[in-house]
């Protein structure tokens, strides 16, 4: 704790920092692996972790930033369920000096000084990645191309820029059809539950695009279930490229994915150590992401680590 020091409103002064992170849920393998991360470089770095789940739900979020408040922690990081909503509760912990660090995900907040950094993905340049994609794999094509989309949680950053970024590039030819889009909530039970109602609805799919491997997962099980082929009669398009989504690319179920890294511990409690030093910090942090086809995922495969 920094009890002595303007930074930070500190906890016991044991030398030791503390953090308070509040985390979105368990509701996917990217979420699983960046939990892992977060813990394992707390303990590496020799920071305190109290850590809390907030099963996707925004106000167990803003309570446990306040009950880290009240618990006077040195700092706090979080990934925001949604974008909005966050000011007061910004304002509660400015106002206690304990600094914040927002970690994977936005908030739209407009006063930035309510939080000292961003570390996380590019979700808009990851959604146009998937539009580029589709636009090269049917460049030689005039048909109409018919899409689904399955969206992450709604009012979630990933959600709102990956359907951004993606509408971005497509939208700049008019033989791509978005002929449905609806929320999966980021799980592969959703995933599965909306690509049927998709298949119900629309018996001419060609591609779908969805918002993270576990929704994408989902949605096979649903067209397998239709008697139709995934990678081949519905052409599939996923973010994240986590172990499982990875396998499916291999093995051709997936025709490409978009790689997000959960991987975010090493460079919060880094950030977070600067923070509670006082010292200045980048505003925004970007993670470096590529993307995979089926050849990339099967070499990638036996040294993926999550
Ligand atoms: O893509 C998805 C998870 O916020 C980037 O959340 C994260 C997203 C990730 O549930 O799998």
């Amino acid at each position: 704790g920094g009890g002595d020091t303007t930074a930070s409103a500190g906890g016991a002064d044991d030398g030791k920092i503390t953090m308070g992170f509040a985390q979105v849920g368990a509701e996917s393998g990217w979420r699983t692996a960046n939990t892992k991360s977060i813990q394992e470089s707390a303990k590496a770095a020799g920071i305190e972790l109290k850590f809390s789940d907030a099963q996707q739900k925004q106000e167990n979020q803003i309570k446990a930033i306040r009950s880290y408040i009240q618990q006077k922690v040195d700092v706090i990081a979080f990934s925001p369920v949604v974008e909005s909503g966050w000011d007061n509760v910004l304002k509660e912990a400015q106002t206690a000096k304990i600094p914040v660090i927002l970690t994977d995900r936005a908030v739209d907040s407009a006063d930035t000084s309510l939080y000292k950094t961003f570390l996380g993905s590019d979700f808009v340049e990851e959604g146009r990645k998937a539009g580029k994609w589709l636009v090269e794999e049917y460049k030689d094509s005039t048909d109409t191309v018919n899409i689904v989309e399955l969206q992450g949680t709604t009012g979630s950053a990933p959600a709102n820029d990956r359907k951004a970024g993606f509408a971005e590039v497509i939208g700049a030819e008019s033989k791509f059809k978005v002929i449905a889009s609806q929320t999966g909530d980021f799980t592969r039970a959703k995933g599965k539950e909306v690509m049927e109602a998709f298949l119900k609805s629309n018996p001419d799919i060609d591609v779908l695009y969805a918002h993270n491997d576990d929704m994408g997962l989902g949605a096979i099980e649903a067209i397998e279930g239709a008697g139709k082929v995934p990678g081949k009669d519905i052409k599939i398009i996923t973010v994240d490229a986590v172990k499982d989504g990875m396998q499916a690319l291999a093995d051709g179920k997936i025709n490409f994915i978009v790689e997000c890294s959960p991987i975010l511990g090493p460079q919060l409690m880094d950030l977070a150590k600067k923070v509670v030093a006082g010292e200045q910090v980048p505003a925004r942090v970007l993670t470096e992401e590529t993307t995979f086809t089926p050849e990339q995922a099967k070499a990638a495969l036996p040294t993926r680590p999550y």
